[in-house]
């Protein structure tokens, strides 16, 4: 049967939707002059196998009761009525709150969810656990941008003002001579925005930049990380030595006189220290190109001349998230903003220095004059933190301490774990690791749509609906679009949404109205709409009533031209606009970051070596980046998912002369190792990658054949399973999952065929 299109939103575009019997027809948004491939993955999402379909709880649990349990991620699992699931999860929530207290329950629930604000699924938890459970442990910044988050405001800005209002696109176009991206501006990378984007917009503005004659310099180990209408240059440089690169332009244009000394005298503090610490006045290493050279695998000579290209023109300087997430993940990021500040350029229009410009859809874009309303999050009733990315110590070391940020904080003990819209085994680093850590719960709880790894490990299982088939509305920040997004289906099999799951565990436990606030799902949706109504009309600007949105199924949001930026007006007068910093200008040498003594992260940017890099036993590179043809693990079942494996498996890229040492060939199944584990993946050989590297995409749902080995072989691709689980540093205990060390072989095992979108027994 063939129903009506309706409207409707990802998190990677807006676009119609209209059932076709149980497949999908998705048209993308008229307006987006660059659609992305990524819709296609939902056109068999809605009855696909993997969905979860009853609420189901772990054998071993249901038998025993709530503790830690080895058998997580290899046990059966027995389905029960909504009434049994219910109980059992507002029984258990009570032990634990009465025993332990919300100090007990950790409620980080990372993840991206969907792109409809009001199901957020991580905001709902949230609420859920202030509003019922009186609070939880809660989890701070990103697996995204961990390091760089939490650094930038001791140094020049927050996040918002450094990333998202850094530059627009527009700028570039029409001022940027140089466009230097450390880790490029990957067009798979801006696809995607939290909440939607419904133009993009990226493709066009380079093309139309390099027509203008900008130049665009991708540094990275990928050629790839640059789209071809950038019509722009390679650099490839080894894995983790942008810092050290970095600090050999730096020496070169100190050396030729090239630095901008009335700009860093003026608009800076702690120029003298880094260029002592470049001179080796500290310790007697003199940081010049040769010195460079050794370590990031580009001539002393390149060097050079890449730095005097730089002199005199109007540049623009990015670094990516992924070279944050890494050891020392902090150094390159700081080293960006003080190379920009050593050319003179912050505050020029087209130039400076701008975080992660290309990594997410928001970036270089306009903002809408008012923001919508999210939901209401409740208080939480204790002040309990981990850095996100630092789950797995939390779980395995309860009472221990640790570094974050200047405090000394400790890990709480930890009983039980809730998680809605994210798949740790998905995000998280060192995949045998993290299931040690999720063994010592008590229990752990998941809404999950489809059975993810995350949802394996769980004790108990409560369907949730997908995005398609509930009614939301999807906007961010950046986008002039506010999205009616219209249910295309009724929801799977028993599957409900996490509000309506979370309102009748409120009911269960006499906290009901505190939660829903007498409000459905609707009512939420017209509640928060009449507050954005309200917003804009303190601007004198109108929208239609909340029913005609609706039937419309899309609105335009005025936006602010972002030209008031805060390092213009600073740039203008330092005194009378100064920086949020301490010094209220760049901060190239910290007093603050200084005063906390981390010796993995002092008070001015160097070059640290990490502890991982290439050996004897393990001599290539791995870059574990962010897949091309999904949102992170989202719908990998998924048609356009699928289109980028080979023979199931996903696919790893190496360099032609490292597969030849190894007698690989195009489209052998190989085996990626380290001591963590072992991955299988489909060679996929080319030139466009350095030696030394190969890469491997995250996202595919990690797969064991055995999931309680020691070191497990995933037989579908996931990369985490060989990532090392360590803070990028003790300021910020940011992610260091992008990069880490492996060897390849071609694999000699016997090949079965992946299980991971079969349901669990
Ligand atoms: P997703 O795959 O998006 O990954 O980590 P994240 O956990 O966000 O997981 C979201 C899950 O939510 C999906 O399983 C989906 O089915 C489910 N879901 C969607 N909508 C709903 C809903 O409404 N309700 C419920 N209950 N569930 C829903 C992403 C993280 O991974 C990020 S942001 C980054 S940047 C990291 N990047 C890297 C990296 O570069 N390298 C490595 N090695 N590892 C990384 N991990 C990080």
């Amino acid at each position: 049967m063939t129903q009506k299109p309706v409207m409707h939103s990802a998190h990677w575009g807006a676009f119609h939707a209209q059932r076709e019997g149980e497949h999908l027809r998705v048209t993308p948004f008229p307006r987006d002059p660059d659609p992305s491939p990524l819709l296609q993955n939902f056109r068999h999402a809605l009855h696909h196998p993997a969905r979860v379909a009853r609420p189901m709880v772990r054998r071993g649990w249901l038998e025993n009761g709530p503790g830690p349990d080895q058998r997580r991620g290899a046990d059966e699992y027995v389905a029960v009525s909504w009434e049994e699931a219910c109980q059992r999860v507002a029984q258990e929530l009570k032990r634990v709150g009465d025993a332990h207290g919300p100090a007990g329950i950790f409620g980080g629930s990372y993840g991206w969810s969907s792109a409809g604000r009001f199901h957020h699924a991580q905001s709902q938890v949230h609420r859920f656990l202030n509003t019922v459970m009186g609070g939880y442990v809660r989890s701070v910044n990103s697996y995204s941008s961990g390091a760089a988050s939490v650094l930038l405001p001791h140094i020049v800005g927050d996040m918002t003002e450094i990333a998202r209002r850094g530059v627009s696109w527009e700028e570039i176009a029409a001022h940027s001579d140089i466009v230097l991206a450390f880790g490029g501006l990957a067009l798979k990378n801006s696809q995607v925005a939290s909440g939607g984007l419904s133009e993009h917009t990226e493709r066009g503005f380079m093309r139309q930049a390099a027509q203008r004659g900008t130049r665009f310099i991708s540094v990275s180990p990928l050629k790839s990380d640059l789209p071809d209408e950038a019509q722009g240059e390679w650099l490839a440089l080894r894995p983790g030595t942008d810092a050290a690169f970095m600090l050999g332009l730096l020496s070169v244009l100190i050396a030729d006189g090239l630095t901008d000394e009335a700009f860093l005298a003026r608009y800076c503090v702690g120029w003298p220290e880094m260029v002592a610490y470049l001179r080796g006045e500290e310790d007697g290493v003199v940081r010049d190109a040769r010195w460079a050279a050794e370590i990031c695998g580009i001539s002393s000579e390149a060097i050079g001349t890449f730095a005097r290209r730089l002199h005199g023109k109007r540049v623009l300087v990015t670094v990516a998230h992924a070279l944050q997430r890494a050891e020392h993940g902090e150094q390159p990021v700081w080293l960006g903003l003080v190379l920009a500040a050593a050319l003179g350029q912050p505050g020029l229009p087209g130039g400076g220095y701008t975080y992660a410009l290309g990594a997410l859809g928001h970036y270089g874009k306009h903002h809408n004059l008012v923001s919508f309303p999210a939901l209401p999050q409740g208080k939480n009733g204790i002040d309990r933190l981990i850095p996100v990315a630092r789950i797995a110590d939390m779980l395995l070391n309860p009472g221990t301490p640790f570094d974050y940020n200047g405090r000394r904080l400790t890990y709480p003990h930890i009983r039980l774990a809730y998680w809605a819209g994210g798949n740790p085994f998905h995000h998280h680093q060192d995949l045998a690791r993290l299931r040690r850590a999720f063994c010592q719960l008590d229990t752990l709880i998941v809404h999950e749509s489809a059975w993810t790894a995350s949802a394996r490990h769980a004790d108990i299982v409560l369907p949730a609906t997908m995005t398609l088939e509930r009614e939301d509305i999807g906007g961010a920040p950046t986008d002039r679009h506010l999205v009616a997004m219209q249910p295309v289906a009724a929801p799977y099999a028993e599957a409900k949404d996490d509000y309506t799951i979370f309102s009748e565990l409120a009911r269960r436990l006499g906290r009901e109205e505190a939660f829903t606030e007498g409000r459905d799902a609707r009512g939420w949706l017209q509640h928060h709409y009449r507050q954005l109504q309200e917003k804009l009309a303190a601007h004198q600007v109108t929208i239609p009533e909340f029913g005609q949105f609706w039937q419309q199924g899309v609105i335009e949001l005025p936006q602010v031209k972002d030209g008031g930026r805060m390092i213009n007006a600073f740039r203008a007068d330092p005194e009378a606009a100064p920086l949020p910093t301490p010094s209220g200008k760049i901060e190239i040498f910290s007093a603050t970051i200084a005063g906390f003594g981390y010796e993995n992260c002092p008070g001015h940017p160097v070059w640290r070596e990490p502890q991982q890099k290439p050996d004897a036993d393990h001599p290539l590179w791995l870059i574990a980046n962010q897949p091309a043809t999904r949102l992170h693990s989202q719908l990998d079942f998924g048609e356009y998912s699928l289109s980028g494996k080979r023979g199931g498996r996903e696919v790893c890229r190496l360099n032609s002369q490292d597969a030849a040492a190894r007698g690989i060939a195009d489209g052998d199944i190989i085996e990626l190792y380290n001591d963590r584990g072992h991955v299988l993946a489909a060679a996929r050989l080319t030139d466009a990658i350095m030696p030394g590297v190969v890469q491997l995409p995250t996202g595919a749902w990690y797969d064991p054949v055995d999931p309680t080995a020691a070191r497990p072989l995933c037989r579908h691709g996931n990369p985490n399973v060989l990532t090392l689980d360590i803070g990028t540093s003790s300021l910020t205990q940011g992610c260091s999952g992008q990069i880490t060390v492996v060897q390849v072989r071609k694999f000699a095992g016997e090949v079965t065929p992946v299980q991971a979108f079969i349901p669990p027994q």
